[in-house]
């Protein structure tokens, strides 16, 4: 399966994303991690990225685009892959259409997490405590939360029309949400073998 984990910062993408890509033996890209990874490495990409990140924007698309076409590009990604926080933007849907295309592939769900605001900012400050990430400060934070309504909550439409939308109630524990996620998935490919 090829499937789309979206969610506002502190959904739980990157959560739900372990648990999800383990169960349907598919790698989990989060390009998140890839970008934190080259920010701690201080790679040319983590130099530039760290710059949007620690401001709580976004990347921009060329370079995000570019690197998840490289990463899907690898065996590993042949049979499927969960990504994680990608497409977050128009252009990003248009070039992920693109790829999949190419290999005469498509998406077959998005899975959007929903978290109520309030829970959002106390998972994310609690995360400051214990991950210290420059980007969950409380100022970021919102600047974060207004950057995913103004350029990532368009998508929902996009992904609605097309029918591959499942919105997922992210409260709970970690355990609920992914039992929420499976009894999901499961309905949706029993209704599209039928
Ligand atoms: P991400 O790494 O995707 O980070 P996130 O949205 O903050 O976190 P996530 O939703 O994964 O939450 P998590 O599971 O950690 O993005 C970081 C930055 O990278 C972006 O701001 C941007 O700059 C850049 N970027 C990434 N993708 C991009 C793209 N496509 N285009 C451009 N730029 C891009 O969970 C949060 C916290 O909640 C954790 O502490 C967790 O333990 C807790 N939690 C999880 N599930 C819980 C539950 N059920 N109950 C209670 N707590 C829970």
């Amino acid at each position: 399966m090829r499937i789309i984990l979206m969610g506002p910062p502190g959904a739980g993408k990157g959560t739900q994303a372990k648990v999800i890509a383990s169960k349907l033996d598919v790698p989990a890209i989060s390009t998140g991690d890839i970008f934190r990874a080259n920010v701690k490495d201080q790679t040319p990409l983590g130099v530039e990225a760290k710059r949007y990140m620690d401001a709580g924007d976004y990347v921009p698309d060329e370079i995000t685009n570019a690197m998840v076409r490289d990463r899907i590009a690898d065996d590993d990604a042949d049979a499927g892959f969960l990504l994680d926080g990608y497409p977050r933007t128009v252009s990003q849907v248009e070039e992920l259409d693109k790829m999949l295309d190419e290999d005469g592939y498509s998406v077959d769900a998005v899975v959007m997490l929903t978290v109520s605001a309030e829970e959002l900012v106390e998972r994310l400050l609690n995360r400051a405590h214990v991950e210290g990430r420059l980007d969950d400060t409380e100022d970021v934070l919102r600047h974060r939360q207004d950057v995913f309504r103004e350029q990532t909550e368009p998508l929902l439409c996009v992904y609605e029309d097309r029918g591959l939308l499942l919105r997922i109630d992210g409260i709970g524990s970690v355990e609920n949400v992914s039992s929420r996620v499976f009894a999901e998935l499961d309905r949706v490919q029993g209704e599209r073998a039928s």
